[in-house]
């Protein structure tokens, strides 16, 4: 369903991603891309390496663009003016269009109700305009917006927003949203079928390395993904009905530096900065411990 023939760069984890989303989806699916690398990267020159429907939409209205189709889609089938299967409705959008400059259309998507997975691929940053800082982008990282200097050692100052728990927080239609990771493809496939069983919308949050913008080797996609569940960097779960269940947890977290360590845009860092980062990434695991513990698996029902 994403062939091959694109101009993403080697080893792009985005493009990872996409192959594994579109493959869990299968053909009854219409990609909503709002513009960011898995647009413009994937579409220039006037091809495409979708095998099912998609459509642009500008990188601050996916949600919009998705609820209109969704809608167009409902009011066809009662009208009956078309009586094919109801469509898997899919927005891949990147951080910046999912919970910086898109986060407006897609809490409208999320309040109206509408029947559409909507995914953000995380790769930390505004990729395709050059690496530039996103709400995701975390704490220490260099990008041209936040370039390390004598006035600001660490590069970027900030810590992360959270984007499950932006949608989580605020609309009560969502009943499911979880995390992925390229690093865990089944995982992510699986979870990309359970979000479209749902009436109803979905999130997904995916974690998605750029060897480009994070200055790792690009055969280390897979690898980063991998180190950052097993740092705690990036955390595996699902929320279903008010529910979390979480995936791989490590009985042993390896220490934030053992992630870092692999990738230019943290090369600058001193102890204290990864010191500083530790202390997060501890904070946020305690967190996960308590609620883990809190939130016991259900059984299903017979
Ligand atoms: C309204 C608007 N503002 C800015 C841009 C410029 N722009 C093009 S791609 C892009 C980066 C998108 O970042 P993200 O959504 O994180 O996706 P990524 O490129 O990282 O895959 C931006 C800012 C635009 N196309 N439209
Ligand atoms: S910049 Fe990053 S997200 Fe964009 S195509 Fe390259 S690896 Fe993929």
């Amino acid at each position: 369903m994403y062939v091959p023939g694109h101009r993403t760069c080697a080893g792009c984890g985005p493009a990872l991603n996409y192959r594994l989303v579109a493959k869990a989806a299968g053909p009854n699916t219409i990609f909503i891309g709002p513009t960011g690398c898995m647009y413009v990267a994937n579409s220039s020159y006037l091809c495409t390496p979708y095998a099912v429907s998609w459509i642009h939409s500008q990188i601050t209205n996916g949600g919009a663009v998705a609820s209109g189709i969704e809608a167009a889609y409902k009011i066809l089938a009662r009208k009956k003016k078309y009586d094919g299967p109801f469509p898997n409705v899919i927005v891949m959008a990147g951080d910046g269009g999912s919970v910086d400059i898109g986060l407006q259309a897609m809490s409208a998507l999320m309040y109206r109700g509408h029947d559409v997975l909507f995914i953000c691929y995380d790769n930390e940053s505004y990729a395709n305009t050059g690496i530039q800082t996103s709400p995701t982008t975390p704490y220490g990282a260099n990008t041209t917006f936040t370039p390390p200097g004598k006035a600001i050692p660490e590069g970027k100052v900030l810590f992360p927003k959270d984007p499950p728990q932006l949608v989580i927080g605020g609309h009560p239609a969502v009943k499911y949203v979880a995390t992925t990771c390229i690093s865990h493809p089944l995982d992510l496939m699986n979870k990309v079928r359970k979000a479209l069983n749902y009436d109803g919308p979905t999130f997904l949050h995916m974690l998605a390395p750029c060897p480009k913008g994070w200055k790792f080797d690009e055969k280390l996609s897979r690898e980063m993904g991998r180190l950052a569940v097993d740092t705690g960097m990036w955390t595996l779960y699902e929320w279903e009905n008010g529910v979390y269940r979480y995936q791989n947890l490590p009985k042993q977290y390896k220490t934030v530096g053992e992630y870092m360590k692999f990738q230019g845009r943290f090369s600058h860092l001193k102890k204290e900065h990864i010191a500083k980062m530790q202390a997060f990434v501890d904070e946020k695991i305690a967190k996960i411990k308590a609620i883990a513990v809190e939130a016991p698996i259900p059984t299903p029902k017979a």
